[in-house]
């Protein structure tokens, strides 16, 4: 449904009609923006309070810079409603995160004012960097880059890598550090004591306005008198924090702390910052879910992304309607098995980088603080340390999304698979996510994994075997590990007694004559109930959920070969290198000629949607598969040799 924009709101439909609006009526502009990102999401759904808390600096950064030719670039992004709304996509907001509708992630194809396509963080400096140095190496020295970094953000080694080079390389990049203490769930860290320090720091923030007041003055003076003033403010720095000014430090010039909800003073600010070559950080500070006060009184976490629609006065959430006992969501298993694996193996530990909510990590970081860990936005680190806790003879269970443990393969297969140590990964969001789109489906694990040495590859069919599958992994001293997607499972009576499962074997479902369907994981259930219409088809489909893409339940796969020339194989995830390709590689190798049909994502990008409508569009939703059993059912068979 269209929303309206407020009166001043609606005459924007770019940053240029922005800079007509006069400076007395800016206030009023974000006010408009705000209430129309409450009204989007509260009806629409998507990420809320970090886009709330970026509305200044939002309007502040649109009316001081010129972009798109100066370049913005959002850390993750999902703060950046605001900016899409102001880029000319008001009207089309409603869409958003909808299936053929705009991206909940700035992109580059979507809008020129998308300098950089984002949605895994702490990307932006590197990235802005990259841009900087690309216009000093054609000469365009006015061109401005910036880059709008979270504290959560903040913490990853990326950008602390970017940092490092950018300190020395003297191009024009601002850096704006958006503190509002919070990750999606609270911030943790060295890094955010130090900025709080900064932040609560009243000396040191008062002699610095003084000085700001007095480099704003002879800054018409040129640049000399401007770095005496630069000098004396570094010093004061130095002296009145505690330690020496961490970005100082890195040769990258630092300002603030400011307040980020002062749309007057950021554009003044600004305005003096761009007049400053080389790199520099803006500190502001800033509360999530500004303007809104169920979010800013409530629970920021929630209010990170509602997930359901709120009432936009009270806050209050749309009520579920549900008949009948829902299964648990699988995070959820994973959260209270770990804790009851742990209750009874003193070895077991959590880890997760900043997800512990999203994991449900945090049910262990409740009950045992000492022994589940959020490492940041870090996610190599993440698995570093959980192969130094191995190597000390604890079980760790690192549990990443499928997409964010992209970041951390080399330290996968570096630090875990060549030292064979026993790391348990649990990959959450494995397959298609949905509405937050391509940065985030957890796409490739399967074949990324799978191509490891020492490397267990399983995936369970429903929470009873995701349990089974936990257990067995702290019985099994080697890399092991275990994805799921987004969303519930299949069981409401899922608390069963752990048993073991024989690493590397499948489970045959059901008989068949015809045909056999091969499926890993939960989309395996599409698979039971597809079979089951095929019956009433009268077509005799046997389905195996194969359970282990590594190693292969070569036995199962032999007895499948030998009875069958119709074969399908089934995946929540990439066709190439993934589950199929591994049983076409069985095939080969054992010299089969059996005609396959593999059913996953193909190799191309898969937008955003709701799940099942991405699974149909790559041609495994239940229809699609029953379509796919049924061609094949009725195909020719292949000669058997
Ligand atoms: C590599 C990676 N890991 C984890 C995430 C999940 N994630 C999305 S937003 C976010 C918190 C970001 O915090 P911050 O940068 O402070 O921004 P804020 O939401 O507070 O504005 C996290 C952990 C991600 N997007 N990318």
């Amino acid at each position: 449904m269209l929303i309206e924009p407020g009166k001043l709101l609606a005459t924007i439909d770019s940053p240029a009609d922005l800079k007509k609006i006069s400076q007395d009526d800016l206030v009023q502009i974000c006010s408009e923006l705000r209430q129309f990102i409450i009204d989007n999401v509260s009806m629409h759904g998507g990420h809320f309070g970090a886009s709330l808390g970026v509305v200044e600096l939002t309007v502040a950064l649109h009316y001081v810079f010129n972009t798109p030719n100066d370049m913005l670039v959002w850390d993750v992004g999902h703060q950046a409603y605001g900016h899409k709304i102001l880029t000319g996509r008001r009207d089309n907001f409603f869409t958003n995160r909808r299936y053929g509708g705009l991206s909940g992630f700035p992109k580059r194809k979507e809008s020129e004012y998308d300098a950089f396509g984002v949605g895994h963080s702490s990307t932006s400096i590197s990235a802005a960097l990259g841009m900087a140095m690309a216009s000093q190496y054609k000469g365009e020295a006015d061109r401005q880059h910036i880059a709008v970094i979270g504290d959560g953000a903040m913490t990853a080694g990326m950008a602390f890598e970017a940092m490092n080079h950018a300190g020395i390389a003297n191009s024009n990049l601002l850096i704006i550090l958006n503190d509002n203490c919070m990750a999606i769930d609270p911030n943790v860290g060295a890094l955010k004591d130090y900025l709080t320090d900064i932040t609560t720091s009243h000396t040191y923030n008062k002699v610095r306005e003084d000085v700001w007041k007095v480099l704003g003055k002879v800054s018409k003076f040129g640049p000399d008198a401007r770095s005496i003033v630069v000098n004396i403010e570094k010093s004061i720095k130095s002296a009145f924090l505690k330690h020496s000014n961490l970005f100082e430090s890195l040769k990258i010039r630092y300002f603030g702390p400011v307040d980020g909800h002062d749309v007057h003073h950021l554009i003044s600010v600004m305005n003096d910052l761009k007049k400053i070559p080389g790199p520099k950080i803006l500190h502001c500070v800033t509360n999530k879910g500004k303007g809104y006060k169920p979010a800013e009184e409530g629970n920021p976490t929630f209010w990170h992304s509602p997930g359901v629609k709120f009432d936009k006065i009270t806050g209050e959430l749309q009520k579920q309607t549900v008949s009948k006992a829902q299964p648990p969501r699988y995070q959820d298993v994973f959260g209270e098995t770990i804790v009851e694996l742990a209750r009874q193996d003193v070895r077991i530990m959590g880890i997760t980088p900043a997800m512990p909510t999203g994991s449900s990590l945090n049910i262990m970081m409740k009950e045992m603080p000492d022994r589940a860990f959020d490492v940041g936005i870090a996610e190599q680190h993440a698995v570093t340390f959980s192969a130094g806790l191995a190597t000390q003879g604890l079980v760790p269970f690192c549990n990443i999304y499928s997409s964010f443990m992209q970041r951390a393969y080399d330290q996968v297969v570096h630090d875990v698979c060549l030292q064979n140590l026993h790391v348990v990964f649990c990959l959450d969001r494995a397959g298609m996510v949905g509405a937050d789109g391509p940065t985030h489906h957890g796409a490739y694990d399967l074949a990324y994994m799978r191509c490891l040495p020492n490397m267990i590859v399983a995936a369970p069919m429903n929470e009873v075997e995701l349990r089974n599958l936990m257990y067995t992994a702290t019985k099994t001293p080697q890399p092991f590990s275990i994805r799921y997607p987004r969303g519930q499972g299949v069981l409401t009576d899922w608390v069963k007694p752990f048993e073991k499962i024989e690493i590397g074997k499948g489970r045959k479902l059901k008989e068949g004559n015809d045909l056999a369907i091969l499926t890993i994981g939960h989309i395996g259930n599409y698979a039971t109930e597809v079979c089951e219409k095929l019956d009433l088809e009268g077509i005799s489909a046997a389905h195996y959920d194969i359970r282990f893409v590594k190693p292969l339940d070569e036995a199962m796969l032999h007895e499948i070969f030998q009875k069958f020339d119709k074969v399908i194989t089934v995946e929540d995830g990439c066709l190439q290198g993934g589950f199929g390709s591994a049983v076409v590689e069985f095939m080969a190798d054992n010299e089969y000629r059996t005609t396959v049909k593999r059913l996953g994502i193909p190799d191309k990008i898969i937008e955003h949607g709701e799940q099942l409508e991405l699974y149909k569009e790559c041609g495994y939703d239940p229809e699609s598969i029953l379509q796919a059993a049924k061609e094949l059912a009725f195909s020719l068979a292949s000669v058997r040799v």
